[in-house]
């Protein structure tokens, strides 16, 4: 799907502001800003705890000029699946709480009236959506069951109360999270847009056209020079001597696709540079590239998950203070904007859908399949032009070794399907959880190995000798694999200002040592193609005995400021050569 453009043929009017909101439907509305998590903007539990559905309410006026033209709004994300009314009517309804989709409006809208937009949102979580949540179901739990506990008729009472249990490590952050817009096209209007570079200058083109028109496509420089011009819906243009888009601390050249069909018009950026497994390598245009940088979530004071590009640019200067160059989207795709910024920033992108959580072992063979092929399609057809993506992730963390053919049959579908979606082929991986990896046969079969591992941390706690050890024998076992491994997560809690001279957990000092003995296990390895800290800053979590005020893994605070291993990395990565 195209993100929204406003040029000589369209125009995008955004919705964001202050929009009403209430949390049923008998309530008062109050003032919500959109776009944000509404969770943390009103000091009331019932914002942070909200299970079940919401409503957003704002005005919407269609300029008279726009009469005549394709009309649609476009949602970037709600999590976790919308209803739209427009003046008390259904327009549409979108399952899935990271990815955009668009309703056509234009018979619903009159240009030079103003119409009312409603937007209901349902944030609860359970084994059918992406990401997983615990289900209301009490059925495990009966009140004639004789050994009954306290505990046990206690989280009854919570089920019943409408306790949505997230399966995974981040506040289950909600609401319409990114940007709203309406916006019109020409009735003849480019539907979408596939672009292939090859490292010759050949860019293959594809233009998908509502209408019967035939496209025109040029290519211009970073100058705006037109360097490539063709005629027709696909073909190949050939940009002579071309700058290659190279992560930092290269060049990352952009050049614009401009797209002529009849009265419409679409700029694409995109940059020329080829992604390949080789053996144990992964290379950027054929040259071999070690991915250093932290995983990220997107997770700010008082936004939560809500798109700011004033965050996104904070994020991606830190990124550059820290000399990384990359991070992966753990655990959902995250807004287009981020994208496009990393794209112009040179910072790699490892693209991973919103499928964490899967650690049940009855996931397997249920009907979730279908609708992970649908979220991973939305999301190669989303990202599939930025030079910034390198990789796909089909999801984070799932069970893969209790039933290693049950999950094997799960996966491997997808990373085809991957493959088939993506007209770049990028490489496809699976991020795999600490397990009997000798018994898996999902994560090995991937294109590059991604592995979380938290020797030292979750096991043999705070021995970071023995946590090498362990290290070093499983990576004996991996280096037979013959491919690229990624330590796509590693880390430790640590509580900012505490210290420790002999740095015990918690610690700001263990946090480097623990990062000091894995790092000297990676360096010795060259088939590790990457160490990915968990995680760039502290983020919320659900309350929980494990976390205090959140996960405090991060090399930075939630409100961004250093810890001792962000210095630490910071040195690490400057100049940085394996
Ligand atoms: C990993 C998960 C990540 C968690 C992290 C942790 O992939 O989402 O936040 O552990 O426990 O297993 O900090």
């Amino acid at each position: 799907m195209l993100y929204p453009q406003s040029n000589a043929a369209r125009t995008v009017m955004d919705l964001s502001g202050v929009w009403s909101f209430r949390l049923s439907e008998d309530a008062p509305w109050k003032s919500i800003a959109v776009p944000a998590s509404f969770n943390d903007q009103c000091p009331d539990p019932a914002f942070r705890n909200h299970v079940g559905l919401s409503w957003y309410k704002t005005r919407v006026t269609c300029p008279a000029v726009l009469a005549g033209q394709r009309l649609v709004l476009r949602f970037d994300a709600v999590a976790h699946s919308a209803r739209i009314l427009i003046n008390g009517r259904e327009a549409g309804r979108h399952r899935g709480g990271f990815l955009p989709f668009e309703i056509d409006v234009t018979s619903l809208l009159s240009p030079g009236e103003t119409a009312e937009l409603t937007v209901e949102c349902d944030n609860r979580i359970n084994h059918a959506t992406l990401p997983i949540g615990s289900e209301s179901d009490s059925s495990f739990l009966s009140s004639d069951n004789p050994g009954i506990t306290a505990v046990e008729a206690g989280k009854r009472r919570q089920q019943e109360k409408g306790v949505n249990r997230p399966a995974f490590d981040f506040f289950n952050y909600t609401g319409i999270q990114r940007p709203v817009r309406l916006c019109a096209t020409p009735a003849h209007y480019i539907r979408d847009l596939t672009l292939v570079p090859f490292l010759n200058g050949d860019v293959r083109y594809s233009v998908d056209g509502e209408g019967g028109e035939t496209a025109a496509v040029e290519i211009l420089d970073a100058h705006g020079q037109t360097v490539a011009r063709a005629e027709g819906n696909e073909g190949v243009l050939h940009v002579p001597s071309p700058h290659l888009w190279e992560p930092w601390p290269g060049t990352p050249y952009l050049y614009t696709a401009r797209v002529t069909y009849g009265p419409d018009r679409y700029d694409q950026s995109f940059g020329i540079r080829e992604v390949k497994v080789e053996g144990t390598r992964f290379l950027i245009n054929g040259k071999p590239f070690y991915f250093h940088g932290p995983c990220k979530h997107e997770d700010s004071p008082f936004r939560g998950r809500g798109m700011d590009n004033c965050v996104n640019v904070t994020d991606i200067h830190l990124f550059h203070w820290l000399h990384a160059n990359c991070f992966r989207t753990s655990h959902y795709p995250y807004a287009e904007e981020m994208y496009a910024l990393c794209d112009r920033e040179g910072i790699v992108i490892v693209d991973e859908t919103p499928a964490v959580g899967m650690w049940a072992d009855e996931h397997y063979g249920w009907d979730l399949a279908d609708y992970h092929a649908q979220v991973l399609r939305d999301m190669i057809g989303r990202d599939k032009n930025h030079p910034c993506v390198v990789v796909w992730s089909l999801g984070n963390e799932p069970n893969t070794d209790v039933y290693p053919d049950k999950a094997y049959d799960y996966w491997h579908p997808l990373y085809q399907l991957a493959h088939r979606l993506d007209p770049q082929n990028r490489p496809v991986t699976l991020v795999g959880c600490q397990n009997e990896y000798e018994k898996d046969r999902t994560i090995p079969s991937m294109d590059i190995v991604f592995i979380n591992r938290y020797y030292g941390w979750y096991n043999l706690s705070g021995d970071l000798e023995t946590a090498q050890y362990a290290l070093r024998m499983e990576l004996d076992w991996w280096e037979k694999l013959n491919k690229p491994v990624v330590l796509s997560e590693y880390g430790a809690d640590t509580i900012a200002g505490l210290h420790g001279a002999v740095g015990e957990m918690f610690t700001e000092e263990f946090q480097v040592a623990f990062y000091r003995a894995f790092n000297a296990c990676l360096d010795e390895r060259p088939f590790i193609v990457g160490e990915m800290p968990w995680n760039f800053a502290d983020f919320s979590t659900c309350q929980g005995p494990m976390r205090v005020g959140g996960n405090r893994k991060g090399l930075f605070t939630r409100d961004r400021q250093p810890k001792m291993a962000a210095h630490y990395f910071r040195e690490r990565w400057d100049n940085w050569k394996k």
